[in-house]
């Protein structure tokens, strides 16, 4: 494989309790990633401001805060070819509105406010390793092979 690398995805308090957290992880299944690591948790508010920092001068930072607190989330990490991109692309725009169907947020959600699903900004350096050091400890993720791995990559 080239490219290996690790994205950090959650799934935010809205799809919890919603009842999609089988659905989205189904479609990164699906799609050949692989998960490395997965934790429910509901996230502190100190946590919430040091994820959404690049954020604290938005209008909207503080609804946003509140809301990802407002109810336990999984946060994954998920390995693959480019995986942060794939999973971006996965993911749709930022609002649900202008998702095209057949993503994630095109497919599960319509409001800017409540979009499902948060994955690193493949655009913004660093942001991954940030974001699973954020939610992970090292002996939290796992390296194994998976049986499908010479079937997904050439
Ligand atoms: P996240 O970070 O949740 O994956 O979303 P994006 O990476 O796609 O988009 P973002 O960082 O710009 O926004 C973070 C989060 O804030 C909410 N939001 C955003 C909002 O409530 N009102 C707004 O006007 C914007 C732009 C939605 C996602």
């Amino acid at each position: 494989m080239s490219d290996a690398e690790r994205t950090f995805v959650m799934v935010k308090p809205d799809g919890v309790q919603r009842g999609l957290i089988g659905e989205i992880v189904s479609r990164f299944e699906d799609r050949g990633l692989k998960l490395v690591g997965a934790k429910f948790t509901r996230i502190p508010e100190e946590q919430a401001q040091e994820h959404y920092r690049e954020l604290e001068d938005e209008p909207f930072f503080d609804g946003l805060v509140e809301f990802i607190t407002s109810g336990p989330v999984l946060a994954m990490v998920w390995e693959g070819q480019d995986a942060t991109r794939q999973v971006r692309n996965m993911m749709g725009k930022t609002d649900p509105a202008e998702s095209p169907p057949g993503t994630i947020r095109g497919d599960l959600g319509l409001d800017l406010g409540r979009n499902v699903i948060h994955g690193s900004d493949h655009e913004e350096d660093g942001a991954n390793e940030r974001e699973i050091d954020l939610f992970f400890d090292e002996d939290e993720l796992h390296d194994y092979e998976k049986v499908d791995e010479t079937w997904l990559y050439e």
